[in-house]
């Protein structure tokens, strides 16, 4: 069990390390911005993984396959002909649209998207074009994706399909199968491309009415001119359908991070992460590995407050049942989200580039929404706020009574603060919503600043790269360094700091899984206010982002630096050396100075 975990863990790493930042077509396109209207204030959908791979539901022959469990003809290398028979096992009776679409609604999603065909090539929907599909080869015999389709509109939800349109191995010339067929750079790629995905494209885009989106995913052998192609073939017959990141050569009209992969900086991009419940997509019947509900809200709330989507995945089984740990949290997310929806539905990201230690932040027109992770108890300070706050209250609460306020302001230091009176509990724990009304746009101090505990954050993407040689470091999805393995390569900050004082220094750094990408063994050097500190980076201490169990983090403790004035001060990392046993080199994710009391 233990080691089919880390196995799915590890491929998904090996999948995320392969995903560099995607950039977004940088011309304006009016089209583009009206498809994408209602998605970019949706910002929750569903996803549904549901295939043939749900009745072996990550068992083979009696042995459990490692990993997600819609890959497991390819994982455990099953050939067609043997994976074809469990179409004649497949008949969902307890499919039922209209209750799917209602635990999308009770749970304040917006859309879903559906495995129309995933990469075992099997349509799930009546489909002309191959046989192979769960009208024509399957006891069930009805289309689900006809009667989706019936009840989102009825419940106002948009149908989005996923369609795998490279990776096809139930086709001899579909990418991924090289147990049945002869290797990728063997077949005749456009042969497939031409005689299935795209006419079975046509068939999702022409007879199931208006498609939200078209979800392509892994665009392995796919060329330019057949992503342009195909996106081009949605944009035709519906001008409204949006197109994944994942068509390939940034032919999307939106980004998708990395599985689980989420931004902990503003991105100033369209952007989506699709997320597991578990650690599969497609049912697999020994996971239970479910993450909580307060890590779901958080997830959430942080994809929000960095302007992007949240694709949460469920992954129903082969009776067509939506399992029950992932009906009952996302019951518990929709309860949270009928309370707070105004904060997360057609909100806007943070003003701040950086992150608040006790929580995080989304706007809308004249509102600032506090949302607190980590109730502080009687009082609750922010920095870096210009504006006037004209009332603070907490959005969970109907009458909105009024909490007592104070700002005071150093201008010359470019100190802001406000300050606000709470209740000594915190009203919900998963995160209660706290409304400022400042009249106008937000106006704040995005300059780093040392923070109302005193301590200052200086994360990895707001550094200022100072390239040594080469290609240098790059900033991942989650805002880590990557690629740092030349130690000519340094990091700066300008930081601002009201309190003089001695700080102990601690560099983070990352890991995407555990027992992944191990970061230490480096050697490095901050320079700060004329001190120089040498150091060593270790695992020894680890703690886990509480937005998102699957990140490992690990504090390397460097020393103290004693900072004797207030204002502005800058500070440099430096490597002596990095190891280079490390693949990904030196993985930072930020410096943290800490008062020392
Ligand atoms: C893909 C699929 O292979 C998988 O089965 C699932 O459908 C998932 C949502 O998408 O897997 C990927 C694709 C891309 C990355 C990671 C997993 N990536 O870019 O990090």
């Amino acid at each position: 069990m233990r080691q089919v975990r880390i196995s799915a863990l590890l491929l998904l790493a090996v999948m995320l390390l392969s995903q560099a930042l995607v950039a977004q077509p940088a011309a304006p396109d009016p089209e583009r911005d009206k498809r994408l209207q209602w998605w970019r204030e949706a910002r929750f959908g569903m996803f549904v993984h549901w295939g043939l791979y749900a009745v072996p539901a990550g068992e083979w022959k009696g042995q459990p396959i490692a990993g997600i469990g819609e890959w497991i003809m390819n994982r455990a290398k099953i050939p067609v002909k043997e994976y074809e028979q469990l179409a004649a096992q497949f008949n969902p009776v307890k499919f039922n649209a209209e209750q799917w679409v209602q635990l999308a609604k009770d749970a304040g999603m917006k859309y879903i998207v559906i495995t129309s065909k995933h990469h075992d090539g099997f349509a799930m929907y009546g489909s002309k074009v191959s046989r192979y599909n769960i009208v024509d080869a399957t006891p069930f015999k009805r289309d689900p994706m006809k009667e989706l389709a019936a009840a989102c509109r009825k419940a106002g939800i948009k149908l989005c399909f996923y369609y795998s349109h490279a990776q096809d191995w139930h086709e001899p010339d579909g990418a991924g199968n090289n147990w049945d067929f002869p290797p990728d750079e063997k077949k005749d790629f456009a042969r497939y491309f031409e005689a299935k995905a795209k006419p079975q494209v046509r068939e999702l885009l022409t007879n199931y009415g208006p498609i939200g989106l078209i979800w392509f995913d892994t665009p392995r052998l796919i060329t330019a001119e057949q992503a342009r192609d195909i996106t081009g073939m949605v944009h035709t017959l519906q001008p409204n359908c949006i197109v994944s990141g994942r068509v390939g050569h940034n032919m999307g009209d939106y980004d998708s991070a990395g599985d689980n992969q989420i931004s902990v900086g503003v991105v100033k991009r369209d952007w989506e992460t699709p997320v597991t419940m578990n650690d599969t997509w497609g049912f697999k019947k020994d996971d239970s590995n479910w993450k909580p509900v307060p890590v779901l809200i958080k997830q959430l709330v942080r994809i929000a407050s960095r302007g992007g989507n949240y694709l949460l995945n469920v992954g129903p089984t082969a009776e067509g049942e939506i399992p029950q740990p992932s009906v009952e949290r996302l019951r518990a997310v929709g309860q949270w989200l009928r309370a707070n929806n105004e904060s997360i539905t057609g909100a806007s990201p943070s003003p701040f580039p950086y992150n608040q230690d006790w929580g995080l932040i989304t706007t809308k027109p004249g509102k600032m929404y506090l949302h607190v992770f980590e109730w502080p108890g009687r009082q609750l300070t922010v920095y870096g706020i210009r504006n006037r706050v004209q009332k603070a209250y907490l959005l969970a609460e109907a009458a909105g009574t009024p909490l007592a306020l104070k700002q005071e302001s150093k201008p010359d230091l470019d100190f802001y603060s406000a300050s606000i009176g709470l209740p000594p509990a915190a009203p919900d724990p998963n995160d209660a919503v706290i409304v400022f009304e400042i009249g106008g746009q937000p106006d704040v101090v995005t300059a780093l600043t040392q923070q109302p505990d005193g301590a200052v954050t200086l994360e990895a993407y707001l550094a200022e790269i100072q390239p040594g040689s080469g290609a240098g470091i790059t900033i991942d999805n989650r805002g880590v360094a990557s690629g740092w393995t030349n130690p000519k390569d340094a990091m700066k900050w300008d930081f601002k700091l009201f309190r003089p004082g001695t700080y102990e220094i601690v560099a983070v750094t990352a890991a995407p899984f555990r027992n992944a990408g191990l970061d230490a063994g480096h050697q490095v050097t901050v320079e700060v206010a004329g001190q120089r500190l040498p150091g060593a980076i270790s695992q020894a201490e680890e703690f886990v982002d509480p937005s998102n169990p699957r990140m490992r983090y690990y504090n390397s403790r460097l020393g103290r630096v004693t900072l004797s004035k207030a204002g502005a001060h800058q500070l440099a990392l430096k490597p002596q050396s990095i190891d280079s046993r490390r693949k990904g080199g030196l993985s930072l994710a930020s410096i943290k100075l800490l008062p020392v009391k």
